[in-house]
């Protein structure tokens, strides 16, 4: 049990002291304070019930937010029910994606498409409501969260996105994002990230609400969390204050205070009680996460003075109130409708629709850049080519790197940098691949703008839990991993990816290209902006390979096919699948093997598995061949490439870490030279 009478965690934060004066406050309020008890009460009985219903939940958060959550739903947030996805919104993000029942329960009473009977089935199969918050499953639910810190770093992506769409739409777009984050957000690494990246670039529309109960899982934060957060934002230039969470005078002033900060990002530091309102519960960590037993929610509803007989009980009057709330915000909603009618439509009405529209691949086509045949150039650099033109000709196209730029290739010249103080259509994350994919999330969920992050594919280990919930939750963000093999050569193993194509299969949804040369490198880039509905991840490669001759051969466009001939014979007597910068040695080995021994080779450049797989069977029974000769070829595990090439393939792959040496002598080590691979091939015919 937590001892209440402890001193509050970060104590004697400056800037603090309000005036609270209640009796003033409730003469200007649309929900009076007997009314927000009324809600607050009726949130915490219908998580009890929510919980409890599906044997399975985490019923102590919305207990202890409820008070929160009540002062955000009806006297702060701008929302309409009815267009979940107008632009101005304030967003709300519960990076405490375990509160789930909480948020169902704000939804339903504000009038979002979730009924009684929604709440009633939560977290059974197929239902509105499953166990963790849901992008694109529920209405209005704004990011998939869960895994903590991840709604905090998303919430940062967002005040970006609103950062620089205001920069181009003015005060049409002018609204805040929010969000409850608890104890275990903020001891996560991604959160420290996020923060400091949000206190530099000043994101003064971000107000974060920080659960500050002091208990999780294991028990109290004394067991493994002592620091003293307010300071520890101070020092990341956020604006921090600290207040009774269950005090609703307190939690509205602190975010008015909070909405004036227009320079810092703001972090309120609520004290609140795990299971607030419940019988014996309060404090406990068994509230954490189990539902909390018939007997004692009886019990519990009786201290909170609700109707003890029925569960999924609410008044009458709760449901009056919000109808008043709803007909307030409408006029807020219809306010602005008015102004973005009168400005966007007719001013900025083409700018707008290049942010809010698809962007014409066809013609975007006829601006990407022309490689030479036979010319020698790295695919992280034809991609650095790439990015010029879709700077250019997209403006809502951002993103950035981890600090890698010059080496992902994805500075270009003359466009807006984000910097101290300042977001620009180039972001410098810094060295912070784990917030990096996070933010790049919280930009997708933003909507509006197409965005990309870069770094070495080596450290996509990093950001591996924002690229999962990417694929998760259809978002399309765009990695570029430059760097891609055992060819890095020099930095050695700690710098070179072998298991890293075979990880980011693995993931659903997740499309996964190697291009193999420029031309493949523009398709892949293509692909990756057609796709609004899922992520895709681009690995490159740091040294030069030649750009393909198509002259007879099938166009670079086969890509979007996954998987394509790229070298043949009338007939074959074995088939090579090959990705990335092992396709151009393919093809040398197939041509050598032609000449000097009359094998004839196919060589399948197989630059996406995804996509492969979305065709039809006879096209991939095409492509694969009719022999039983296979073998496959990449700088990378071999796991996986059974299921096209078969278990008694040849697998020229890297099933080991890396070496640190020239590239040449790595490629010689490893196997990977047309001479070696010809040998190899011509021993397997024999
Ligand atoms: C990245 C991650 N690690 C672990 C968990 C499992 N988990 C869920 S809630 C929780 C404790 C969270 O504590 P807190 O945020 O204080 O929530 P409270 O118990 O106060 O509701 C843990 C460890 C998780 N969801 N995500
Ligand atoms: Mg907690």
């Amino acid at each position: 049990m937590y001892n209440f009478s402890k001193p509050a965690l970060s104590p004697g934060v400056p800037g603090l002291s309000f005036n609270f004066n209640n009796e003033k406050m409730e003469k200007n309020m649309p929900v009076t304070s007997d009314e927000l008890k009324l809600i607050a009460r009726t949130v915490r009985a219908l998580s009890m019930d929510i919980v409890q219903k599906a044997n399975s939940g985490h019923p102590g958060m919305p207990l202890g937010c409820a008070d929160i959550a009540s002062v955000l739903w009806t006297k702060i947030m701008n929302y309409n029910s009815e267009d979940t996805s107008w632009v101005n919104r304030d967003r709300f993000i519960l990076s405490a994606g375990h509160g789930s029942a909480l948020l169902y329960s704000m939804l339903h009473l504000s009038g979002y498409s979730l009924t009684l009977d929604d709440l009633k089935k939560f977290r059974q199969m197929g239902s509105l409501t499953p166990g963790h918050p849901e992008f694109r499953h529920t209405p209005g639910v704004e990011t998939t969260t869960g895994p903590l810190g991840q709604g905090f770093a998303n919430g940062v992506g967002m005040a970006i996105a609103e950062n620089l769409l205001s920069g181009e739409f003015g005060d049409i777009i002018d609204h805040y994002i929010y969000a409850i984050a608890g104890d275990g957000c903020m001891m996560e690494g991604v959160t420290s990230e996020a923060a400091s990246i949000a206190g530099h670039l000043k994101l003064g529309n971000l107000i974060y609400i920080y659960d500050s109960n002091r208990i999780t899982i294991e028990g109290s934060t004394d067991l493994a969390f002592s620091e003293n957060v307010g300071k520890r934002f101070e020092s990341y230039n956020w604006h921090v204050q600290e207040i009774d969470g269950h005090n609703f005078a307190e939690i509205e002033t602190s975010i008015l205070e909070a909405q004036k900060v227009k320079d810092k990002p703001s972090l309120i530091i609520a004290r609140t009680v795990i299971a607030k309102g419940s019988a014996c519960m309060e404090g406990s960590e068994e509230s954490h996460g189990a539902p909390l037993g018939e007997k004692e929610i009886k019990a519990s509803k009786e201290k909170l003075g609700c109707s003890c007989e029925t569960s999924f009980d609410v008044p009458e009057e709760v449901y009056s109130i919000f109808k008043r709330v709803k007909n307030e915000k409408k006029k807020v909603y219809d306010s602005w409708q008015m102004k973005f009618n009168s400005k966007i439509k007719n001013e900025l009405k083409e700018k707008w629709d290049s942010f809010f529209t698809r962007p014409d691949i066809e013609k975007l086509r006829n601006h990407l850049p022309v490689f030479e045949k036979g010319s020698k150039i790295a695919t992280r650099a034809a991609s650095g080519k790439v990015l010029e033109t879709l700077y250019k000709e997209l403006p809502n196209f951002i993103g950035g790197s981890a600090d890698l730029a010059p080496s992902t290739k994805t500075m270009v010249k003359n466009i807006s940098e984000s910097g101290n103080g300042k977001v620009g259509r180039i972001l410098h994350y810094g060295v912070r691949e784990n917030a990096m994919g996070s933010i790049q999330n919280g930009i997708a969920y933003y909507g509006g703008f197409i965005n990309f992050s870069a770094t070495f594919f080596v450290f996509m280990d990093y950001m591996r839990p924002a690229v999962r919930l990417a694929a998760l939750s259809g978002l399309q963000s765009i990695y570029i991993y430059t760097h891609d093999s055992i060819f890095v050569g020099e930095d050695g193993p700690t710098h070179q990816p072998v298991e890293h194509l075979a990880v980011s299969r693995a993931i659903p949804n997740l499309n996964v290209i190697r291009p193999c040369d420029a031309d493949e490198t523009v398709e892949a880039w293509i692909a990756a902006l057609a796709r609004d509905n899922g992520p895709t991840l681009i690995v490159l490669s740091r040294q030069n390979l030649p750009v393909i001759d198509r002259t007879g051969r099938a166009s670079a466009k086969d890509l979007v096919k996954g998987g394509y001939i790229i070298h043949d014979y009338d007939t074959h007597d074995l088939v090579i699948l090959s990705t990335g910068s092992e396709v151009h040695l393919s093809i040398g080995a197939a041509v050598r093997l032609f000449t000097e021994k009359g094998i004839r080779t196919r060589v399948v450049s197989f630059p996406c598995w995804e996509l492969f797989d979305k065709q039809s069977e006879s096209y991939k029974k095409d492509i694969l061949g009719t022999g039983n000769k296979t073998v496959v070829i990449e700088a990378g595990i071999k796991m996986g490439w059974e299921k096209y090439a078969g278990e008694n393939a040849v697998f020229i792959t890297v099933d080991e870490f890396g070496k640190s040496a020239p590239e040449a002598d790595i490629a010689d080590y490893f196997g990977f030279t047309i001479n070696k691979i010809f040998e190899r091939i011509v021993k397997y015919m024999a």
